[in-house]
């Protein structure tokens, strides 16, 4: 079995194993039950010419439609509960952005450094990936985490995981993206509280003429005028606001990703 390396891990391979269990012991059962029912109703046995007269057995059957209903439920609640886990991130947790590209992961942190294919964060803490792609569709899949996100163009979705074990985990892309599609790999490298803290102001110190999503954002919003800022919303039309006619031009393609997750970034900072 692959290593338990988030604390949603464990979760995971519960629900697997118990649906695994299931099938198996269904999978036998059914086997079982063919076999004995050839041998003991084999034509040999009967007169080949009648057909039995069967009427059913209304609690068997009953029995049966009720007691499956329940198993798929107590499956479906399972999963809800932990998918409900998995989908809502803790408060308060490192966000790092993710950009899928042909045929690269790109990670970006609060302070503008830059990783490419490798993403290093601490171990024991909630860590969230806003992610989007630059061409097609991606998808970012952990097996150690076992979690896997679809990155999407034009839009962000979001992942998160508390890593559990120090070490290096290997992240696919899981959605098929081109020639290079199976060379697209990238490390999620887990370090300890201490050392992720140490490797930050490291790379702080290196990184120094760097500037961070929130500079760049504000940059960018100060020498553009306001109208520009407004109008590089890409789909002005998607969501209109009530007593506003549908009047903004898009602005697809005039603004890079990295232009617009930093504006996104400087107009969260203004909360
Ligand atoms: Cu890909």
């Amino acid at each position: 079995m692959l290593p338990q390396a988030s604390t949603i891990s464990q979760n995971v391979d519960s629900l697997f194993n118990f649906i695994f269990w299931i099938s198996l012991i269904s999978f036998i059962g059914v086997v079982v039950a063919t076999i004995y029912f050839i041998v003991r109703y084999h034509r040999s046995r009967w007169d080949p010419f009648k057909t039995p007269y069967i009427t059913g057995h209304s609690m068997m059957e009953i029995s049966v439609s009720v007691g499956l209903f329940i198993l798929v439920m107590i499956i479906f609640a399972w999963g809800w509960i932990d998918y409900k886990k998995i989908i809502n991130a803790p408060s308060d947790p490192l966000e790092i952005s993710v950009l899928g590209k042909q045929w690269m992961w790109e990670f970006e942190y609060a302070n503008g450094r830059k990783l490419t294919n490798e993403l290093v964060v601490p171990q024991g803490r909630p860590v969230k990936l806003i992610m989007s792609s630059a061409d097609v569709l991606h998808s970012f899949y952990i097996p150690n985490f076992r979690l896997k996100q679809d990155v999407v163009p034009g839009t962000y979705t979001t992942l998160w995981f508390e890593a559990t074990q120090v070490g290096e985990h290997p992240v696919f892309c899981a959605e098929y993206c081109g020639t290079a599609h199976s060379k697209m790999l990238a490390t999620v490298k887990v370090l300890k509280p201490e050392e992720y803290d140490r490797w930050e102001k490291e790379e702080k110190k290196e990184e120094g003429a760097s500037v961070s999503p929130v500079e760049l954002g504000k940059n960018i919003f100060t020498q553009k005028d306001e109208n520009y800022i407004r109008e590089s919303l890409m789909q002005p039309q998607a969501k209109l606001v009530k007593g506003f006619p549908p009047v903004m031009p898009t602005f697809q393609g005039t603004l890079t990703d990295e232009e617009v997750n930093a504006i996104v970034a400087y107009l969260k900072s203004l909360k």
